[in-house]
């Protein structure tokens, strides 16, 4: 079984002979070879809008480890770029929106331009012809977390700014927000064409919103993007998501990943029972320990699970840049060499 067969296996879910293996952010800073292609570039816009480089850093982790599936190389600023706005990634990788957006003024200004995303459409329909036996994966911000960036112009985990324009001025985040979705749909059904196997939204600020505001200020949103990729699979990931897990499995996608902050056992039971699909689950600092006490805990995690069958099991965020490469090799050696228990569940 190759990785594509596994992972288009576990989507669909019929038989395979183990999960299959991906890992968020499994390209990018970690790893020297892709610092050396980083440092022959004038900024970081230039390595994703350039099918050719972008391709040759999914390809990276695939020759270092055995991964079953690729996840374009972009990032979820694109769209924000392609809709105005203007994003600098500085020295530390972190990004800066110099002019952000905080009333209405701003909003006449933007205007969103397909032809920004084009290259990434290209990388994935290349990704598709030269990775027969990977995976494909695409994915986009969902508009809540674009709006995060592009209103706080510099993140910072209090998301002042944009919780005061959305209490001092929702029209205001509400056309925003509306002006994202038009444009992530777009950009979905077109990744979809190009050949991605599966989509992911990724919501990481959802979780600063609470559970009064998350459906209406950001769920709906993910909602609307799914429809627009009909019945292709889509992956819903808000960080730090339990307390949302309800109102999520209610939007019925097809998978969604989870970080360390959900208890495993009892979120994977939520999920298997709606036949939904999981991703994720380990700290990436906790390939910062020993190699045994690595093992060890993925082991016991698994020991602990009664099916493996709805679990892709893989870090709970982005690997960053302080993790070790062998770290991966271990931790993805260690859970291929498990014993599964990939028995289809009795449903109900
Ligand atoms: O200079 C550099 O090399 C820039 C570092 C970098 C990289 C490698 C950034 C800036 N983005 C990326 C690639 C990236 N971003 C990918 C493709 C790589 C892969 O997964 O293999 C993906 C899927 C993303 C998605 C992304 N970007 C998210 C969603 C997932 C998450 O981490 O929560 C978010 C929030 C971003 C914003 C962003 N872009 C870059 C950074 C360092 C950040 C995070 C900043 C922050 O909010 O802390």
């Amino acid at each position: 079984m190759n990785g594509r067969e596994r992972f288009l296996g576990f989507l669909n879910r019929t038989p395979i002979d183990r999960p299959p293996m991906w890992i968020m952010r499994q390209a990018g800073r970690y790893l020297p070879e892709y610092r050396a292609v980083r440092s022959g570039v004038t900024d970081f816009h230039q390595l994703c809008y350039t099918p050719e480089l972008a391709s040759e850093v999914v390809m990276q982790p695939l020759q270092r480890f055995n991964l079953d599936a690729a996840i374009v190389f972009a990032d979820i600023l694109n769209v924000v770029d392609a809709c105005g706005t203007e994003i600098v990634f500085g020295q530390s990788g972190g990004p800066c929106i110099t002019k952000p957006i905080r009333s209405s003024r701003e909003l006449d200004n933007l205007c969103f331009k397909k032809e920004t995303l084009a290259p990434i459409l290209q990388t994935i329909s290349k990704l598709r012809i030269e990775l027969p036996n990977h995976g494909v994966i695409g994915f986009v911000g969902s508009p809540w977390t674009l709006a995060c960036y592009a209103v706080e112009g510099q993140i910072t985990k209090e998301l002042s700014q944009i919780k005061t324009l959305l209490y001092k001025e929702p029209l205001v985040l509400k056309q925003l927000l509306e002006h994202y979705c038009e444009a992530a749909c777009w950009f979905v059904e077109e990744q979809i064409h190009a050949g991605a196997d599966c989509i992911i939204i990724f919501d990481s600020w959802g979780g600063a919103l609470g559970c009064d505001l998350f459906n209406e200020w950001s769920l709906q949103y993910q909602q609307t993007i799914m429809q627009a990729a009909k019945s292709h699979p889509v992956f819903l990931f808000t960080r730090n998501s339990y307390a949302y897990l309800d109102s999520i499995l209610a939007t019925k996608p097809n998978g969604i990943c989870i970080d360390w902050t959900c208890p495993l056992p009892e979120t994977l039971k939520r999920c298997q029972n709606q036949d939904v699909l999981l991703h994720g689950h380990f700290d990436p600092k906790l390939l910062h320990a020993s190699d045994e006490v690595i093992q060890q805990t993925i082991r016991q995690t698994l020991d602990h699970i009664e099916s493996h069958r709805h679990w892709l099991p893989s870090l709970g965020h982005g690997i960053t840049p302080d993790i070790e490469p062998n770290k991966i090799k271990l931790f993805l050696d260690t859970l291929q060499q498990y014993h599964w228990n990939l028995a289809p569940l009795m449903t109900i």
